[in-house]
């Protein structure tokens, strides 16, 4: 098999792109945000011998789910703007051990460093996602300005949450009927995050982290930003007319989100409306 040079692959020139958007938007400041994205084999196969490791290193959880998975992942401490400038020093391309104990370095970081420290909250919301959609692909972490700022003023109740989003915007209840989950502000980085987020996405593919940013996953790398742009905006929406001086004085109300859902097909989660 020819092998291709890896910085033309689509997968790198989609996370090169991506991942600059993200920073273009003020979501990702210095080294904010991780992104991990589930590679098909036969996309790698052509750019990279997946038999061949660089380096074996126990997960911070076992995931035998995602036995021989390939991933391409953000590089903790690496700036989102400098991964269109140097994919092989920010990404890494990584595979999951047969026993879901350990992954091999496959490709990337070769100045050093280690995957994003959110290793465990993205592998962990792979398993389950992909378990709820075996389309899945996409794990975004972003700090989603006006997502974060809702964070400070809104009742953290996920139901009343989802609810107020899905009022902000028509298209909010189609894209996402299934609302959005939270958790309450922990440390980043931590294995209890990640359990808490996984946990979330057994219904949902929005989790907001209070006070620090969102979660999002999709089939892949537009599907999750699209949704996490479409939540953001909501908030967005939300602020802007709260802090208006004249107060909110008219929103989409119960009914209409309803006939809204009856004409899209969509099914709203059960307790919201
Ligand atoms: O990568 O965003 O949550 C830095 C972070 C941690
Ligand atoms: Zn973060």
């Amino acid at each position: 098999m020819i092998i291709y040079n890896i910085n033309e692959a689509p997968f790198i020139k989609e996370m090169s792109d991506i991942t600059l958007k993200l920073w273009e938007k003020g979501w990702a400041e210095r080294n904010g945000g991780n992104i991990s994205y589930l590679l098909k084999e036969e996309e790698v196969a052509p750019y990279l011998n997946t038999q061949q490791y660089l380096e074996t290193i126990a997960l911070p959880i076992a995931l035998p789910d995602l036995a021989n998975k390939i991933f391409l992942v953000s590089g903790s401490g690496k700036y989102f703007r400098n991964v269109i400038k140097n994919p092989a020093d920010t990404l890494v391309i990584l595979k999951v051990s047969e026993d879901g104990q350990y992954y091999h370095r496959l490709w990337g970081l070769v100045n050093g460093g280690t995957p994003t420290s959110e290793l465990a909250s993205h592998l962990k919301c792979h398993d389950t996602r992909l378990k709820q959609d075996a389309d899945h692909r996409v794990i975004l972490h972003t700090h989603a300005t006006a997502t974060i700022a809702m964070t400070f003023v809104h009742d953290l109740d996920e139901k009343t949450f989802s609810k107020t989003l899905w009022q902000q915007i028509t298209e909010c209840l189609v894209v996402f009927p299934e609302g959005v989950g939270i958790v309450p502000w922990m440390v980043a980085g931590t294995i209890e995050l990640g359990l808490a987020s996984a946990a979330k996405m057994e219904y949902c593919r929005i989790v907001i982290w209070a006070h620090h940013g969102i979660m999002g996953a999709g089939c892949n790398l537009d599907d999750a930003l699209g949704l996490v742009e479409t939540v953001d905006k909501a908030a967005e929406i939300y602020l802007r007319a709260s802090a208006a001086t004249s107060g909110i004085k008219q929103s989409i109300t119960t009914e209409e989100l309803k006939a809204l859902a009856d004409t899209f097909n969509v099914t709203p989660r059960v307790g919201i409306l």
